[in-house]
């Protein structure tokens, strides 16, 4: 396939692309095509889902206060229970089959839609933006997502106007994935936001990373990316986005509610029952750095949250 020459991660400098770099090198990739394949060129050995969006455009207002983090490293300390309770589970989460990825919109909507994934991706305005991801158990990176806004998706699903709650959730395949056959756990997983919340302009669908699909340990083929709250609340690998006028249980508060509550919005002054959260570890570099409210993304989501003082909003 002729159009595979376009992909951007065959040059060793693919991480995230300032856009001058991106639309040169673009340019200059489209002009080689022939010629690079008669140099014969090494081609991509995974069918990836809509691989030719990639790299994507940057979206400048998303910018970030650290060092991206090493993809190397962020693609290889990962959280992903379906695949194992530890860090190391990206050889295992390769047994996921992404091809082909159904995506059921549910609930109450106009109309149920099933769709493939790389349908709906190419549906939907592909950006890439640096966000950084501040997980609850006080280690966090910054990594260059490709994706498209949530409210992309809202807007695609119609919901009705009585929906208060997005409910999101991730395949149930206890034969790839062996996390899932320890039954104890409330398989499958499960997260969710408010409406207002999925509307937001920082809430993202994200189907690559560094400049690429997103690989399957990281959530393939599309995680939701809720950067000022922390990483448990960024569902991967969904499957289901149901519209609904209840709050979802999730996963996490289902195990343990004192722990791990609905809004788990970033927050260094409150601290976990079992940990303090008042600094953050950045995965690969050995430093620590103090840990921001909201994670750094005040101005865009505090206003969501101004009237809601009886929830716990950062637990
Ligand atoms: N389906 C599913 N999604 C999940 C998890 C999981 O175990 N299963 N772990 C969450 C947690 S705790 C974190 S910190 C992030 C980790 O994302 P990463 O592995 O891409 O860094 O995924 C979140 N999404
Ligand atoms: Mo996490």
């Amino acid at each position: 396939m002729l159009i595979r020459i376009r992909r951007g991660w065959e040059i060793p400098e693919a991480q995230a692309t300032p856009e001058a770099v991106f639309l040169n090198r673009r340019g200059l990739l489209l002009g080689l095509g022939a010629a690079g394949i008669a140099a014969g060129l090494p081609q991509p050995a995974r069918a990836d889902i809509a691989a030719d969006l990639y790299p994507a455009k940057r979206n400048a207002a998303f910018t970030l206060d650290r060092a991206l983090t090493e993809e190397k490293v962020a693609t290889h300390y990962n959280n992903f229970y379906e695949f194992g309770s530890h860090k190391q589970i990206a050889a295992a989460a390769q047994k996921l089959t992404i091809e082909p990825w159904q995506v059921k919109i549910d609930g109450m909507v106009e109309k149920e839609i099933t769709i493939d994934a790389a349908d709906l991706i190419r549906k939907m305005p592909v950006e890439e933006r640096l966000y950084r991801h501040r997980c609850v158990e006080a280690w966090a990176m910054a990594v260059p997502w490709s994706g498209f806004p949530l409210r992309a998706l809202v807007d695609f699903a119609k919901p009705l106007s009585g929906a208060t709650y997005l409910r999101m959730e991730t395949f149930q395949r206890p034969a790839e994935a062996g996390g899932q056959r320890q039954f104890w756990y409330p398989w499958p997983y499960t997260e969710g936001l408010s409406m207002a919340e999925a509307r937001n302009d920082l809430a993202f669908i994200a189907t690559g990373v560094y400049g690429k699909p997103v690989p399957k340990q990281m959530g393939a083929p599309l995680r939701l990316a809720v950067p000022w709250k922390y990483g448990f609340k960024s569902v991967k690998s969904i499957v289901t986005f149901t519209f609904t006028d209840q709050r979802p249980k999730t996963f996490w508060e289902a195990i343990a509610p004192d722990e791990y509550g609905f809004w788990a919005n970033v927050n260094p002054a409150v601290p976990h029952p079992r940990w303090s959260q008042a600094s953050e570890e950045l995965i690969g570099t050995g430093k620590r750095v103090p840990t921001q409210i909201y994670n750094g993304y005040g101005e865009f989501v505090a206003e969501l949250y101004k009237d809601m003082t009886k929830e716990k909003l950062y637990m």
